[in-house]
């Protein structure tokens, strides 16, 4: 799996946003006011992390490296980075307007993100809201049939072991999260679930499942971090099932370019520009 994010111990310090409250307007794209790039902290299979002289914020850069399959499946897809930094600034937009709380704290650059440092929470929280992947694999179901409430599921985050599926038993045992936080990880995933779930929809977009991370900040607060992008969603054109997502490469679909630039057109089209059926029909899937 993917998900690496800013796994940088946080300073000590409360962060402090480089840009307005959420959804304020643009977001900072360089110049005056930024902080500084420092040394690098982690590099993950598709993020890298840096320090910043900002002891608060940490600098995330978005490669064009992609990997599946725990990195047995390889290639380098020009533009990915920039098109996923996009995507996720705009998503986590909609998300902190829905009143959760994330690490988004503004772009610098284009491929680039300025994030609240936490600690990453070593537990992968996949939301889903249509059979697919691993749950049609695991359950037999048919992939394409939506479920009748969201499914939320959490994976250890531990590439050597394949980042198997645990349940919360396992998250306390293995010392992961306390109870309370693994409620607030829960509440926060089905809040972000129902505001992306919405504002896609009415881009002509079903969002049929996705995985989370989250993070504690210096003080303990949970903060959803990581990205939110078609390396970490799926997202089905909701007319014609077409996947404009990490699946075309899984898959060897190819096309993964053009589908990520069709998924930033819609997230940053207003509600109905996503596509000519958008607003209309049932919001069914063909797959
Ligand atoms: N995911 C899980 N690990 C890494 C990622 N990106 C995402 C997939 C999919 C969802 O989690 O992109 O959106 C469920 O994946 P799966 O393989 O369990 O069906
Ligand atoms: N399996 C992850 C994914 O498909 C990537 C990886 O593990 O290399 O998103």
């Amino acid at each position: 799996m993917t998900g690496t994010s800013g796994a940088a111990a946080a300073g000590g310090q409360a962060a402090r946003p480089v840009q307005g409250p959420a959804g304020a307007g643009p977001a900072a794209t360089g110049g005056p006011g930024l902080p500084r790039r420092l040394e690098r902290l982690y590099e993950g299979k598709a993020k890298v992390v840096y320090r910043t002289s900002d002891p608060g914020l940490v600098w995330i850069h978005f490669k064009d490296d992609t990997t599946a399959f725990d990195g047995k499946k390889r290639a380098f897809i020009p533009g990915k980075g920039r098109l996923n930094a996009l995507i996720s600034a705009h998503l986590f937009r909609v998300v902190e307007d829905a009143g959760v709380p994330t690490h988004f704290a503004g772009l610098a650059g284009e491929r680039d993100m300025l994030a609240r440092a936490v600690k990453i929470i070593p537990i992968e929280v996949v939301v889903r809201n249509v059979v697919a992947g691993s749950l049609a694999r695991r359950l037999g179901l048919p992939e394409g049939q939506p479920l009748p409430e969201a499914v939320v599921e959490l994976y250890y985050k531990r590439d050597d072991l394949g980042d198997p599926l645990i349940n919360r038993s396992h998250a306390r045992v293995l010392g992961l999260a306390r109870d309370e936080e693994l409620d607030r990880i829960q509440d926060m995933a089905l809040a972000i679930n129902r505001a992306l779930r919405d504002f896609l929809l009415d881009r002509g977009l079903v969002l049929v499942d996705f995985k989370l991370e989250f993070g504690r900040d210096a003080g303990g607060q949970i903060l959803l971090a990581d990205e939110i992008s078609p390396d970490t969603c799926r997202f089905w054109d909701r007319t014609t099932g077409q996947r404009l997502d990490k699946d075309r490469f899984r898959q060897g679909l190819g096309g993964e370019v053009e589908a990520y630039a069709e998924v930033l057109r819609r997230v940053t089209a207003g509600a109905g520009d996503g596509s000519p059926a958008a607003g209309a029909g049932t919001g069914e899937v063909r797959s």
